[in-house]
């Protein structure tokens, strides 16, 4: 059970670290290795010490140059390649360390050191402890490193493996850039001996009430722990109760003309607390519900409309450590699209996108990186996939911005092990939440019949999305109007569609590479779009231009330049095409 810090005070360990490459991965255990451990291969008496342990870098005779308090000073969070450019290309390990001042009188009675994300591998050492280590990019872990913590001075250090692995989630071969490093904040959360861990917020409605229940993991909970969940604003206090499993829960029906429902057109948020003995966590919350009803995706009971945009979490200069006035800048782009909904590409966002997301009323699809060939087969990528699942899910299953779940991108719906593994995925999910559509990015099939889709993955998923280039890859844009699905069946949205444009590039509109040409193919799709009912919703590809290796033609040069606006975030033509669509879409 992920570890909610957000809305709790902690101290910051974001700041000056120091990274040390170590692309030949001699460091781990390298001084034990020189000097052997018997007196005759060690006459000096020399004590080895790994660089991980406190003192390492002053023991008489090493050699200065791996002196962890001495590599090169990086401001965390960073995308270490951007932070030291001449490492730009950089796939290796790095060691990160930093001292800090602790002050054992002032903390509660636990500490847990968590980070908000590591790409990819993470193996974490306090005081010349090892902590664990963490597999996955995008996601938070955390330690409880009540033991390992001392007065005054500590040294963390953390040994950083970006490269890609063909047996990772994702594997080797992504068209993304592979920013490594700890991207997003690392903290250290102090909680009170009976702490919540995390909690679930759930809301369900009937015509005219708004039935709320809160589930609470509290850790170390006496018989008589006192656990509540309160909404002031709306004067309800619930008490929750252990079940067997001993997870604290509560439910309260309200009267539906008392709540304003969370939407895009309305975000309103309630203070949330839920507090366990002298632990209180406070959040904004929004009350709302998603489903799927007759092939239509509803919000509160009523069709929903998709107006997206896909986006990748990067910042020109910053790779994956994005900071709030980039979050702001993204959401300024989608309320100027119209947006009521954004794709989160290819895997899970920072925790603020979600937040603001709240705030501004933008409708997410969060998702991970099972992307294109993944070895599903194999039982520790399965778990590693679990995982991954696992922690976006409880990181954000409070967030009522958070609607769909996307378990996977692009893969090969021939694959008979694909097709046995993603549905217990799917089913993974929703033992997690079952509030929320479990999607994923599907391929069509062309056909004599038209465009289909025969996914056999679609009997699984609440909402199917479907990633398809008529336009730009293959065909016409307005192709799409030969899609063919079934009305009443599982709803469909465009998660992905476009064409790539160099900004300020111009030409004919059959022109490959230009403004226009990129603009025409978001008439032609807007249009086929609009006229079919089976789809409820899209996300064009995409945003903004992002640094991709495998795109490196003249007009390329290592970007993926299907952005309607470019890395500069400089708009294109088809960045106002689908800003009249969406204007006209509006209801
Ligand atoms: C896709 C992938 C996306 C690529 C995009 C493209 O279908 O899902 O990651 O970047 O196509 O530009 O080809």
């Amino acid at each position: 059970m992920h570890l909610l810090s957000y809305p709790r005070d902690s101290v910051s360990l974001d700041g000056t670290w120091q990274a040390i490459p170590d692309q030949y991965e001699m460091y781990d255990g390298y001084f034990e290795d020189m000097v052997g451990d018997d007196d005759e291969d060690n006459p000096a008496g020399f004590s080895p010490k790994s660089i991980y342990e406190v003192g390492a870098s002053e023991q008489e005779g090493m050699p200065v140059d791996f002196n962890v308090h001495d590599g090169y000073s990086v401001d965390i969070p960073a995308s270490f390649g951007e932070a030291v450019t001449e490492f730009r290309h950089y796939e290796g390990w790095v060691w990160f360390a930093r001292t800090f001042d602790w002050d054992a009188e002032t903390a509660d009675d636990q500490t847990h050191l968590q980070f908000g994300a590591v790409n990819y591998k993470a193996e974490v050492w306090l005081n010349g402890e090892r902590l664990g280590e963490h597999e996955g990019g995008f996601t938070p872990f955390s330690f409880d490193v009540t033991d390992e913590l001392v007065d005054g001075e500590n040294l963390v250090v953390v040994k950083v493996d970006n490269k890609r692995y063909d047996d990772g989630i994702p594997n080797a071969s992504t068209d993304w850039f592979n920013f490594g490093g700890i991207n997003r904040s690392v903290e250290l959360v102090s909680v009170p001996e009976t702490y919540i861990r995390n909690y679930k917020l759930e809301t369900e409605l009937s015509e005219d009430s708004v039935h709320v229940s809160v589930q609470a993991w509290v850790e170390h909970a006496a018989g008589d722990a006192e656990v509540t969940a309160s909404l002031p604003e709306l004067d309800t206090s619930l008490k929750l109760t252990a079940d067997d499993d001993g997870v604290f829960t509560g439910e309260v029906t309200l009267a539906r003309t008392d709540v304003t429902l969370w939407s895009p057109s309305d975000p309103r948020l309630y203070t949330l607390e839920v507090t366990a003995d002298s632990d209180t966590l406070e959040e904004a919350v929004g009350l709302r519900e998603v489903e799927v009803v007759d092939g239509d995706i509803q919000l509160n009971g009523e069709d929903l409309w998709l107006r997206g945009i896909a986006l990748h979490e990067e910042s020109a200069g910053k790779g994956r450590a994005l900071d709030i006035e980039d979050v702001n800048e993204r959401f300024e782009w989608l309320s100027e699209l119209g947006c009521n909904y954004a794709r989160l590409a290819h895997y899970p966002h920072t925790e603020e996108m979600a937040r603001k997301a709240d705030e501004e009323g933008i409708l997410l699809w969060e998702e991970v990186p099972a992307y294109w060939d993944i070895n599903f087969g194999d039982e520790e990528i399965q778990e590693l996939y679990r995982q991954q699942l696992r922690e976006v899910t409880q990181r954000d299953w409070n967030r009522a911005s958070v609607a769909l779940w996307s378990i996977a991108n692009e893969t090969d719906h021939k694959d008979d092990t694909r097709n046995e593994v993603l549905p217990q995925m799917a089913d993974y999910v929703r033992e997690l939440d079952e509030t929320r559509l479990v999607t994923a990015a599907c391929f069509v099939d062309d056909t004599d019949d038209g465009i289909v889709l025969k996914d056999p993955l679609k009997e699984n998923l609440d909402v199917v999305g479907i990633n398809q280039y008529y336009g730009w890859y293959y065909g016409d844009a307005d192709d799409m109007q030969q899609f063919q699905e079934d009305p009443d069946g599982t709803p469909v949205v465009v998660s992905e569609t476009g064409g790539g444009a160099k900004w300020g590039h111009h030409g004919d509109e059959d022109e490959r590479w230009t403004e226009e040409f990129q603009a025409e193919i978001y008439r032609g799709q807007t249009e086929a779009i609009d006229g079919n009912d089976q789809i409820a919703g899209m996300a064009p590809w995409i945003l903004f231009d992002f640094r991709a290796p495998m795109r490196q033609n003249e007009h390329q040069r290592g970007y993926n330049r299907k952005g309607v606006v470019d890395q500069h975030g400089r708009k294109k033509q088809a960045f106002h095409v689908l800003r009249e669509f969406y204007q006209e879409k509006r209801p």
